[in-house]
């Protein structure tokens, strides 16, 4: 997170607020952490601040507390902390890494990071767990008030609050030590007095408090003498009360108890009512509010709410591709320059956004999912029809669903284009045949009449109009039709709807034609025939398809010259 200069930054406000916070009528109550999502935890539970505890911090690394870990060490750590809560971070920082060079350097990396207070204790560096019985060497009094004025003089706002942490009765000196040194920091300018204890009692630590009569603001760390409750230390004049360690003893216990359980067992099921589950794990990492923000900004795909059906069974019989290849190769897996046609597809569609695709075809399902994330349903036989509709029946009512055809090629930006229409129905079309007019190579084009006509002007401002199809047909005439359609449809959910509504109809009818051997042409045409709404999306270029050897070599030409 970045922290700026600005007093009024957020960061800056931690430290202000914190210093505020120690002059209230109750004690700040601080829980020790070491990383984010301890410090989150801490929020959570309603503290008021995390230690950013030097135990914690060494325990998680799996090193003694004994200034293994650097500086950059427990400043990452307290960082990642304070970007993870909105508490303020009190943070551990041993004797300072260092003599007072150390501290000035030290204090301007904790300050700028937005840490609210700095801890340094009066022991020498390196240092050792308070805990740890032997060796304990205190600083002189006068190196160590040393290090309060570097700090106080390195801080360039006066928010950050320095803590003296005083460790007489640690190393066996007694009250009276603790009480000369106490005065000596605070009048080099400690902001607060740590005064902490190893003893089984709290007797040593209420003896300093009565004698220091709440001459500065006064920190606990009742770690052995845990009896007494927060009320307690309040009555005592102490302002911040830190539970140091309890998080981590907790996880560690809770953690030792789960992997041997799981070990025992041979299963994790015993476990699995007894930790988080992983819905309380992702919505520590903040995983509810990315999702929010990935909504407002993240460029949304066009197609990631489309589902596409590639029908590719009951196709003619082979025509001159087949015959001039030497085999019928289903059009799916027709390599064009390294990659087969399906693989293509699948490569434009998922480009977009669309991650289920399903063949239907008659093809064995490996040989379908070896090109790519793509599903295999199988075709129930029959014609292209009851291919498309075997594929409709296997989705969900409420996805929007792309018809696309086995034999094209194109360029994710025609999705692009198609996915923005809003209609039930709509075709893909392309008026770019007329520019060939003269000499259209292709006998049979799906064409396409639509009402109104499309306006003829070579200039026009908008891009793309939509308009009403009122017949498709390969039957119509070159000259008379529109547009070409490229052989995709994309319906609505409520599109899927009347596809599947009318599908279902017709082949219950004695209808005009048979659901078995009718074109999808065929079926559109009833559908407007019987007042349904199908709209057109248009294209300018963008794709092809490969039907016979012609559009074959055409297509290997197009995709190795790119
Ligand atoms: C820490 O939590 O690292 C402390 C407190 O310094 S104590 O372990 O009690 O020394
Ligand atoms: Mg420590």
């Amino acid at each position: 997170m970045f922290v700026t200069g600005n007093p009024d930054s957020l960061m800056m406000n931690k430290a202000r607020q914190f210093r505020q916070s120690l002059l209230g009528d109750q004690p700040v109550v601080a829980m020790g952490g070491h990383d984010g999502m301890s410090a989150k935890l801490a929020e959570h539970a309603g503290f008021g601040a995390v230690w950013a505890s030097g135990l914690e911090i060494s325990t998680s690394a799996g090193v003694p507390d004994a200034n293994i870990l650097t500086m950059t060490d427990f400043l990452d750590a307290a960082r990642e902390m304070n970007a993870a809560t909105a508490l303020p971070i009190v943070a551990d920082c041993d004797t300072g890494f260092g003599n007072s060079n150390n501290v000035i350097h030290m204090v301007r990396g904790y300050e700028t990071s937005g840490i609210a207070a700095i801890c340094i204790e009066d022991k020498l560096f390196p240092k050792v767990n308070s805990f740890i019985p032997g060796r304990q060497e205190l600083a002189t009094v006068w190196e160590f008030a040393g290090k309060i004025m570097a700090a106080k003089h390195a801080q360039e706002l006066p928010d950050l609050v320095v803590i003296a942490r005083l460790e007489s009765l640690i190393a066996g000196y007694g009250v009276d030590d603790a009480l000369r040194r106490a005065d000596a920091y605070h009048r080099a300018g400690a902001d607060m007095i740590l005064i902490h204890s190893k003893d089984k009692t709290a007797g040593p630590v209420l003896e300093f408090l009565r004698h220091w009569k709440r001459r500065s603001p006064v920190a606990v760390v009742p770690t052995t003498y845990p009896e007494l409750t927060v009320e307690d230390w309040r009555s005592q004049g102490v302002n911040l009360v830190i539970y140091a360690n309890h998080g981590l003893r907790a996880a560690i216990d809770a953690m030792e108890k789960t992997y041997a359980k799981i070990l025992a067992a041979g299963s994790t099921a015993s476990v699995e009512s007894e930790i988080s589950p992983l819905s309380r794990v992702f919505e520590l990492q903040g995983m509810p509010q990315m999702k929010l923000e990935e909504q407002r900004f993240l460029k949304n795909l066009s197609g990631s709410d489309v589902r596409a059906i590639i029908p590719a069974a009951g196709t003619v019989a082979p025509g001159d591709l087949e015959v001039r290849m030497g085999a019928a190769v289903p059009r799916p897996l027709l390599d064009i320059y390294g990659r087969t046609i399906l693989q293509r597809q699948v490569d434009s569609l998922s480009s977009v956004g669309v991650q289920r695709i399903s063949l239907v075809s008659d093809l064995p399902a490996e040989t379908v999912t070896a090109n790519g994330p793509v599903e295999a349903i199988e075709a129930p036989g029959g014609g292209l029809l009851q291919t498309i509709f075997a594929g409709l029946e296997c989705f969900g009512e409420s996805d929007r669903t792309l018809i696309c055809f086995c034999d094209l090629l194109f360029e994710s930006s025609v999705l692009d284009v198609l996915f923005q229409s809003e209609g039930d129905i709509t075709l893909l079309v392309d008026r770019t045949f007329q520019e060939t007019r003269a000499k259209p190579r292709k006998a049979s084009l799906d064409l396409v009449l639509t009402d109104p006509a499309p306006s003829s002007d070579v200039r026009a401002l908008k891009q793309s109009q939509v308009f009403t199809v009122k017949a498709i047909s390969k039957s119509l005439s070159v000259e008379e039709s529109h547009f070409e359609f490229v052989g995709m449809v994309l319906l609505s959910s409520k599109g899927g709807e009347i596809f599947r509504e009318g599908y279902r109809r017709y082949a219950a009818s004695e209808h005009a034609f048979d659901t078995g051997t009718a074109s999808l042409n065929d079926f559109l045409q009833q559908l407007i025939d019987d007042g349904v709404s199908v709209q057109t999306c248009e294209t300018h270029r963008g794709w092809l398809e490969v039907h016979d050897f012609e559009d074959y070599k055409a297509a290997v030409e197009q995709v190795q010259s790119r």
